[in-house]
């Protein structure tokens, strides 16, 4: 856990303050603790969600897991899909072994749109091309189109998920895509020092058409946890093919942290992907192409990972510490964003949405800085 301006230990000091200030008051805890998510599509914010429901509710009963069964095989149709389709569209372009030119028309031939009936012809189909050299090629030039991060899990799962018995495992739960469209949110409750806090974290949709809905959430918001995959430096954003994705987390994340809207909230940002980050740059993908001044960026560390990660939490550090001029920011274009807001606390996590116990720690650490920020708020220390 990084933070901004105070020393490393302050959570330490804030949880014996609000001991003190419980203790002492003999106040209860009893407002609830307000989160928003946000963050640009595809960032991994539902995914935390479901965290939630795995590591504070009762996880995801049978029935739950069978009605994502057609989602997930919308999944495996749009991974295949895209791959095919994008092979004669890359520059240069990549193509099918020979034996396999017939099955991939056949997935052309049935379009982007969820096949009505998955046939044995259609699985059999998918597993060939699936072990297609040229489509092992394509794969891995996925950041040249969009592809979803879940595609590589749910092809390889392809033997399990046609069985008609299937029932979707936790990791697949996590791993099934689907894009956020309206605000939903989870209520949990966790025993914290000698009382029951309420926790409400609020999920909402990340790509463009999305955020003008942002706003109506933001009324007494205690928290707001950013996410920004940090994977996304060689990625063009889904919405457009050209801007970069990472690129778009920070200005969003610029927009965010500055806007008067959300003044008196906490600022955590949860750089996430990492294990897709570090199998990137361990594959030789060069940072430095997307963002050339990460070649002069001075942290003196040798493994290039690490590098990169701290490089990417330094931008956002970046971006905390400089107020930007009132016309460069655009969230509300409307508005008078920035008046005299004071440069707050940020705090940075390094996690991977997708494991349970990495959300876990992280969730464990964070719980009593937002404790601590709605306590200030309410004037109680
Ligand atoms: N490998 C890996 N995959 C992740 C991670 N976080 C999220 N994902 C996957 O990334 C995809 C997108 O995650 P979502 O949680 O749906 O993203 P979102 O921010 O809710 O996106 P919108 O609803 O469009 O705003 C899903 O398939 C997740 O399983 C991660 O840390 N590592
Ligand atoms: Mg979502």
């Amino acid at each position: 856990m990084l933070c901004r301006k105070k020393k490393i230990n302050e959570e330490t000091k804030r949880s014996n303050v609000i001991d003190n200030a419980l203790k002492s008051e003999k106040k209860k805890l009893d407002r609830i603790q307000r989160i928003l998510l946000l963050g640009t599509g595809e960032a991994g914010k539902t995914t935390i969600i479901k965290q939630m429901k795995i590591i504070h509710i009762n996880g995801f009963s049978e029935q739950e897991k069978r009605d994502k069964v057609a989602n997930i095989k919308q999944n495996i149709h749009e991974s295949i899909y895209a791959l095919i389709y994008n092979m004669s569209k890359i520059d240069p372009r990549t193509s099918l072994e020979a034996k396999n030119c017939a099955l991939g028309e056949y997935i052309l031939q049935i379009g982007e749109a969820t096949p009505r009936e998955f046939t044995d012809e259609y699985y059999n189909t998918v597993t060939a091309l699936w072990a297609d050299s040229g489509v092992k090629n394509t794969f891995q030039r996925s950041n040249e189109f969009q592809l979803i991060d879940s595609a590589a899990h749910f092809l390889d799962r392809i033997d399990s998920i046609r069985d008609p018995n299937y029932v979707p495992t936790v990791q697949d739960m996590l791993y099934c895509r689907t894009r956020t469209v309206a605000i939903s949110k989870i209520e949990f409750t966790i025993p914290y020092k000698g009382q029951n806090v309420d926790f409400c974290m609020y999920d909402v949709g990340g790509q463009r058409g999305e955020r003008k809905k942002w706003i109506s959430v933001f009324e007494g918001i205690g928290a707001i946890l950013f996410l920004i995959a940090a994977s996304d430096f060689d990625q063009t954003l889904r919405e457009d093919g050209v801007t970069n994705r990472l690129n778009e987390g920070f200005k969003v994340f610029k927009d965010i942290f500055w806007s008067r809207f959300v003044r008196n909230a906490g600022k955590i940002v949860f750089l996430n992907k990492q294990d897709i980050l570090k199998a990137k740059v361990e594959s030789g993908k060069q940072l430095e192409n997307y963002f050339p001044e990460f070649a002069n960026y001075e942290k003196a560390e040798p493994n290039q990972y690490h590098r990169a990660k701290f490089f990417i939490r330094d931008q956002v550090l970046k971006i905390a510490s400089r107020p930007p001029k009132p016309e460069m920011v655009d969230f509300f274009p409307d508005v008078e964003i920035k008046q005299n807001v004071k440069s707050e606390l940020l705090f940075v996590h390094f996690t991977v949405a997708t494991d349970t116990s990495n959300v876990k720690l992280v969730f464990n650490d964070i719980k009593d800085i937002i404790i601590a920020i709605n306590l200030g708020n309410s004037g109680l220390i």
